[in-house]
């Protein structure tokens, strides 16, 4: 019984390395080199070739080597074993540390004072408390929740949107479709931490920009989206933005990656691109998690974390 590491788009040697090195580890292939399609039980996947995964007639469960399983789903020809995402410690602490930076930052006006100090100017406004500005999390999984109790912390009123509405202590809960309106309506700042499925997709559009409250003490709402790339309509938030119904855009994860170099949001002024990088997957933390699920499995304990395929997520 041998884990198979299937990697694109991320560099895979550190990760085969790192699977080597863990303790209790099965044997490691490496889908780069030829390998006994027999031998695979585990495959540990991120953005996995169409069609491979179905070639392995003893596997019994994928791990996703982080907490979006959009891409893998994606494969039409995906076996039906079970899909493990990533619900990490470490993966949640970053994501909840890029959606406190970049809150904060619209927050405290931060590029407003960096073009003030280009133009040696003293400018000084009105700066609200935190507990002035309405935070809205849309996708209150385990990283939302997460994000959410830290800016709760600080002050901010911080509302969160999900499918089923499960309670969330210190935060205002909406619920689905009906859910949506009056929860944009009452958010200055909106943290899109969504898995990409086909309910999801598109959900950041002119609409929705447009529904965001518009009073609020900001100059304006923003958004931060750090979901997936195809839960935004990139031509939708450049309109909301020139209209005035958007004030910044904080984008981390695009449609394609890396983002085209001809893409407008590059240099529009009011958004700030960041390479997918919100929160990384760090080899040594996530190989212990996968080994350590597949020794559970293996002493015929549950797998965790298993995604339900009817929801996508
Ligand atoms: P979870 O599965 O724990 O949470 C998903 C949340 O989204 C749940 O609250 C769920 O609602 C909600 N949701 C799903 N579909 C809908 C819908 N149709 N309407 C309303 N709410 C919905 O995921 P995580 O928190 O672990 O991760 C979220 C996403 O973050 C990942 O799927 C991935 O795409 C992205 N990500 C991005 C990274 C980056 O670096 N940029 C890094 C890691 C993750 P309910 O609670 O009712 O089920
Ligand atoms: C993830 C990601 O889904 O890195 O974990 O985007």
């Amino acid at each position: 019984m041998s884990l198979l590491v299937a990697i694109q788009g991320w560099s895979p040697d550190d990760w085969v390395r790192r699977f080597r090195q863990e303790p209790g580890s099965p044997p490691v292939l490496d889908a780069r080199e030829p390998f006994d399609p027999a031998a695979v039980r585990y495959a540990a996947c991120w953005k996995t070739p169409p069609g491979l995964l179905a070639r392995l007639p003893n596997l019994q469960a994928i791990f996703n080597l982080g907490a979006g399983v959009d891409a893998l789903l994606a494969d039409p020809t995906l076996p039906a074993v079970p899909l493990v995402r990533v619900a990490d410690p470490d993966l949640t602490a970053r994501m909840t540390e890029y959606v406190v930076l970049h809150v904060l930052r619209h927050h405290r006006r931060v590029d407003l004072y960096a073009e003030a100090q280009a133009r040696r100017e003293w400018l000084k406004r009105d700066q609200p408390p935190a507990r002035a500005a309405r935070v809205g999390i849309m996708g209150m999984g385990v990283l939302g929740r997460d994000a959410a109790g830290v800016l709760a912390r600080i002050g901010f009123r911080v509302a969160g949107w999900s499918r089923r509405g499960d309670p969330v202590p210190g935060v205002e809960i909406y619920a689905g479709a009906e859910g949506l309106k009056p929860f944009l309506a009452r958010t200055d700042i909106l943290v899109a931490l969504l898995p990409l499925t086909p309910d999801t997709r598109g959900i950041l559009n002119h609409e929705l920009c447009a529904g965001l409250a518009q009073d609020g003490p900001l100059g304006g709402p923003a958004l931060i989206n750090a979901g997936r790339g195809g839960l935004q309509v990139a031509a939708d938030i450049l309109r909301a933005l020139d209209e005035g119904h958007l004030a910044h855009a904080t984008l981390d994860v695009f449609e394609t990656e890396p983002l085209p170099a001809t893409s407008p949001l590059w240099t529009h002024p009011k958004v700030t691109v960041t390479p997918h990088n919100a929160a990384d997957s760090e080899p040594a933390e996530l190989c212990r998690y996968v080994v350590e699920q597949i020794r559970r499995h293996e002493a015929g304990g549950a797998l965790q974390n298993v995604v339900d395929r009817g929801s996508g997520y």
